[in-house]
């Protein structure tokens, strides 16, 4: 299968050189499309100069527009694999699991990298980021279904054909555009499988999820309406 990679970016330029090069690694014929909304930081530049001469790998430079969201759909339009894969590039989501979702779309239309399976984990250092990453999820899960375990997973490999049927939603603020996803994919019948890997912290840079105790809180409360919505709408 052929296969796409999607990395969204925002001021990664700590993270994404090697990250781009341990994905070659795992998936060398994969090509790399990298989605970077103009980053102050230049990470497109450094992309484009660390993989200048290599085919495989394009930087997809948006300019005036910003969110993760629609970073991704405009990674997913112009994605040529069979199989499309897309990730943080903050390092926290190892690109060895990148095979190993792959491999499981033989039998299913979707593979999860998960960290609420057996085998799964999240080691990040906040306690209140994992508590309310869990939280959510059993959350999401309890209203959508069983099926998936880690609704905000952001760690996902699925069949073009299915986002041909499912497109991403867009207006999301941020995560949440991922369980809008599965439990619409899940919807539709398509099989999902999760795959238990090891969520780190990010090896580099910051985070763009909310800077902020604040802020922090503002998501999740938008993730929880989001899940009311789906369910109750
Ligand atoms: N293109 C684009 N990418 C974004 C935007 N916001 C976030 N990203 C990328 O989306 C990925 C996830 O962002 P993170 O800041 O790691 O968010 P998170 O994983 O929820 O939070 P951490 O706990 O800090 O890892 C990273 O690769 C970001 O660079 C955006 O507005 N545009
Ligand atoms: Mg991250």
């Amino acid at each position: 299968m052929t296969i796409s990679v999607i990395l969204p970016t925002y001021n990664e330029r700590e993270t994404i050189v090697p990250l781009v090069g341990e994905i070659l690694s795992a998936v060398p014929e994969a090509e790399v499309l990298v989605v970077d909304d103009d980053s102050p930081d230049q990470t497109w530049a450094l992309v484009e100069q660390a993989s200048a001469g290599d085919p495989r790998v394009r930087v997809l430079r948006r300019i005036g527009r910003r969110g993760l969201p629609s970073a991704l759909a405009d990674g997913i339009a112009q994605a040529k694999g069979a199989a499309v894969v897309w990730l943080d590039a903050d390092g926290s989501m190892p690109a060895a699991v990148i095979p190993v979702l792959v491999a499981r779309l033989e039998v299913a239309e979707v593979a999860v990298a998960s960290r609420y399976v057996r085998g799964g984990q999240d080691t990040r250092t906040s306690r209140v980021r994992v508590g309310t990453s869990w939280l959510i999820n059993a959350f999401a899960a309890l209203l959508l279904g069983w099926g998936v375990r880690d609704y905000t997973s952001g760690f996902i490999a699925v069949r073009q054909a299915v986002l041909d049927r499912v497109p991403l939603r867009t207006h999301y603020a941020y995560g949440d555009y991922c369980i809008d996803f599965l439990y619409r994919v899940a919807q539709a019948g398509f099989r999902i499988e999760e795959i238990p890997y090891r969520c780190g912290e990010r090896r580099g840079g910051e985070t763009k999820t909310a800077p902020d105790l604040r802020q922090f809180v503002g998501l999740g409360l938008t993730y929880v309406v989001s899940i009311l919505r789906l369910r109750f709408r």
